[in-house]
């Protein structure tokens, strides 16, 4: 079994000094619980940024420091003063974190902030390098680490990486507005695997991957030129174990069993028993829509004077990047707006909002999550939200109820919550009217289907669904990789080459011999593929056809010096060389003015689309459109066109962003055997990309070479990457000595 690895911008311990001895103190957050069990089960190593500067330590130190790790199985990635300010809270915090969170005027684009990133970026992957073998795995974690799996995977192709991303993924709109989105999305399709928390970041991700590189997507895989990669949504869950056991915990001690803190809440609920609660709890940060929050709690206030005394709110916020200015801007907001609702609301022995600018140990952390009849998670974005998900796990109660924004991932498995718009001050404070009111019973009931959903779904479950699905996308490439023309192969396949005395080679044109082109007509043969035809015409055992889509204007424009077949628009027109154009099979073209006007009707509802009209069959041409749209115009054409086809002998066929309508029973396949005649080849090739293809597959004899190139499915007998393998391998054909 592959060794799994962890890669992240921070170690799963942090390094303490203590009277001059260093240290470990494991992270307990839920993400490391889950990971830790993953890489220690695979044997694996955990590889990230010990949290201390490089800087800061002279050699002896930093090598104890290492040493330490190393017996926890961790490597460092050192990290300079330097690297930090331009990497972690430059780009990643300042440009791609308020990006991805729809805060485009916070965010700021920098290019030596940028380089720093890449640099940083490099840094990771070579230790990663370091420790990886071939045919390894390795995991790696969020938006501080966008370029590495490609790094990785240009170095050693035989490692699966997984990505998962911890915060959204925005729509296109957004993504494209970064000058380094192409850099950025190329270093993530160097993953196997691309994990999100929901099904909508999935989807927004997708969209940008197929408007920048118009790659084919079909479901949730990606085909690239040489790879197919997954894309799933995982929802990150907690330890819920951890949360559920320590409150049952809590509910047996005694108050002198319990912390201070705990003692405190007590007393004072003792003191005011009617006193209902509401939690807030979040990092310091502006995407929690904490101003919002606060003036969701003023507005309830102000509607309800009733609840004047009766509740409280308790505010508690982790202090985070406090050395970016925007956070010291929101520190100051949120500061002013406490002071300002106790002021206003407030009396000698009433204090509307309790508020806590710190971190709390767990234990009290659970202590409040039992305590509060209320919590209000109400981000403007999130990615998850795992406040949420730990407030339910320590309902042992059975009660409680959530306000939940819209905005956060977590809301997609919490429709029992009560939903709310955090930009929406009115609908926040009735929310929060509704669940200070809400039935006991009505709680229960709602509490009781999530709390179902989270147990199930925790942490553990989250990595091991993921794992599983890297082994999966292990056993897809594989699968399609089953065909591929190995250098065994290849050799052989030259020999048989060798030994032929006749051969012929069926050469599809574009997406075989030459890439495709946003405008076909500038798809032309170039002086390099010219070079390699011209080279295998001159033996004279060879028989060369190009099988094409194509007209045979083009063909006879681009490829009519050459002694080579040629068969046009798949397989009306033949021409074996020296010879005139011909039409093997009768066919006509009186349906053409009829079936025009419902492309056109096509074209001018889809920008980017446009028809060529061939002789025989019109083609619809839909690369250049915007994806989606032209995606469901496709499926609108195909269904507008069998309606009209029925009485007339033609047919609908979907090429590669095309769809032709031409005479019936013309393909490939046919054109082939029809060139083909009575010779007998002892060297049969035929090769094509796409599914008009597959007809010459089909119908060729069995012991044809058929070579898809491309990684779909196919019927062929081996599979080739891509044009420039293809090429490289018809070149070793003409230029093999025989
Ligand atoms: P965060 O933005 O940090 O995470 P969140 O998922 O809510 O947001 O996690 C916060 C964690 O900090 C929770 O485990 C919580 O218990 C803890 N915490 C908060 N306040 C605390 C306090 N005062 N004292 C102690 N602990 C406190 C990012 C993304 C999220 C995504 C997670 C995981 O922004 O959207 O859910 O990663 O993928």
């Amino acid at each position: 079994m592959s060794r799994i690895h962890i890669l992240s911008n921070r170690l799963p311990f942090s390094v303490k000094n203590e009277s001059g001895e260093f240290c470990l103190e494991p992270s307990v957050g839920g993400l490391a619980t889950g990971l830790k069990s993953v890489y220690k089960s695979y044997n694996g190593t955990w590889i990230g940024w010990s949290g201390i500067v490089s800087d800061s330590l002279d050699a002896v130190a930093s090598s104890q420091v290492e040493e330490l790790l190393n017996k926890e199985a961790c490597a460092t990635v050192p990290l300079s003063q330097e690297d930090i300010e331009l990497y972690y809270e430059g780009f990643s915090n300042k440009t791609i974190w308020p990006l991805f969170h729809y805060f485009t005027q916070r965010t700021e684009y920098n290019e030596k902030e940028w380089g720093a990133y890449e640099q940083v970026n490099r840094k990771f992957a070579d230790r990663a390098l370091s420790v990886l073998e071939p045919g390894d795995t390795i995991w790696i974690h969020d938006y501080q680490l966008f370029l590495v799996p490609q790094l990785i995977k240009e170095r050693m192709p035989t490692v699966t990486i997984g990505f998962f991303l911890h915060i959204p993924f925005p729509s296109f709109e957004i993504f494209r507005q970064l000058p380094w989105r192409m850099e950025l999305i190329n270093g993530i399709l160097g993953s196997d695997l691309i994990g999100f928390h929901t099904y909508d970041y999935e989807r927004h991700f997708l969209s940008s991957v197929r408007r920048l590189l118009g790659y084919e997507i079909i479901l949730n895989k990606i085909f690239t030129s040489d790879r197919v990669i997954m894309v799933d949504a995982f929802p990150m869950g907690i330890d819920f174990d951890r949360f559920n056991r320590q409150s049952f915990l809590q509910a047996e001690q005694t108050p002198m069993e319990s912390s201070d803190f705990h003692q405190e809440l007590n007393a004072f609920m003792q003191q005011s028993p009617n006193r209902k609660l509401i939690l807030s709890i979040d990092r310091l940060d502006y995407t929690k829509g904490i101003p919002h929050r606060l003036k969701a709690f003023r507005h309830f206030l102000q509607s309800h004077p009733e609840y004047h005394q009766k509740v409280t709110l308790i505010m508690l916020a982790v202090p985070s990047r406090d050395n970016v200015e925007q956070y010291q801007i929101l520190k100051k907001e949120v500061d002013e707006l406490v002071g300002n609702i106790n002021g206003v609301f407030g009396s000698i022995n009433y204090t509307p909002i309790w508020y806590f600018y710190r971190s709390l140990p767990f234990e009290d952390l659970v202590s409040l999550y039992r305590l509060c009849d209320v919590l209000m998670v109400t981000p403007v974005r999130d990615g998850m939200n795992l406040v949420a998900k730990e407030y339910v796990a320590s309902r042992t109660q059975g009660d409680g109820v959530l306000v939940l924004s819209e905005m956060a991932g977590v809301a997609k498995e919490m429709s029992e919550a009560l939903i709310v718009n955090p930009n929406n001050e009115t609908e926040m404070s009735l929310a929060l009217f509704q669940a200070l009111e809400m039935t006991p019973a009505e709680q229960k009931q709602r509490m009781a289907i999530i709390q179902q959903r989270i147990k199930r779904y925790d942490v553990f479950k989250w990595a091991d669904d993921f794992v599983e699905a890297l082994f999966k996308v292990q056993a897809l490439q594989n699968d399609l990789a089953a065909k591929k023309i190995t250098t065994s192969i290849r050799r052989q396949l030259v020999e048989r080459y060798n030994l032929a005395q006749n051969r012929a080679l069926f050469l599809d044109f574009d997406g075989t011999l030459v890439p495709f082109h946003k405008d076909p007509q500038a798809a032309t043969p170039d002086s390099e593929l010219l070079e390699v035809l011209e080279r295998l015409c001159r033996d004279n055992r060879n028989h060369i056809t190009i099988i094409s889509g194509r007209d045979k204007v083009f063909l006879e424009k681009h490829l009519g010096h050459l002694p080579v077949n040629m068969i046009a628009e798949h397989g009306i027109w033949h021409k074996q060389h020296h010879q005139a154009w011909n039409m093997p099979s009768i066919v006509n073209n009186t349906w053409i003015p009829d079936i025009r006007p419902i492309l056109e009707s096509f074209v001018d509802r889809t920008p980017g689309t446009f028809i060529e009209t061939k002789g025989y069959s019109l083609v619809w041409h839909y690369r250049n459109a915007e994806p989606e749209q032209a995606e469901k115009r496709a499926n609108e054409l195909k269904d507008a066109l069998t309606h009209f086809i029925a009485n007339l002998n033609i047919e609908i066929m979907e090429g590669n962003k095309v769809i032709e309508v031409k005479n019936g029973g013309i393909n490939k396949g046919v054109a082939a055997l029809q060139i083909l005649g009575q010779n007998r080849p002892d060297f049969l090739l035929a090769a094509g990309d796409d599914w008009t293809d597959e007809y010459m597959f089909r119908e060729l004899p069995d012991h044809t070479i058929s070579i898809k190139v491309g990684l779909n499915r196919t019927r062929a007998l081996y599979k080739i990457e891509s044009v420039k393998e293809m090429r490289s391998f018809l070149k070793e054909l003409a230029w093999t000595l025989t």
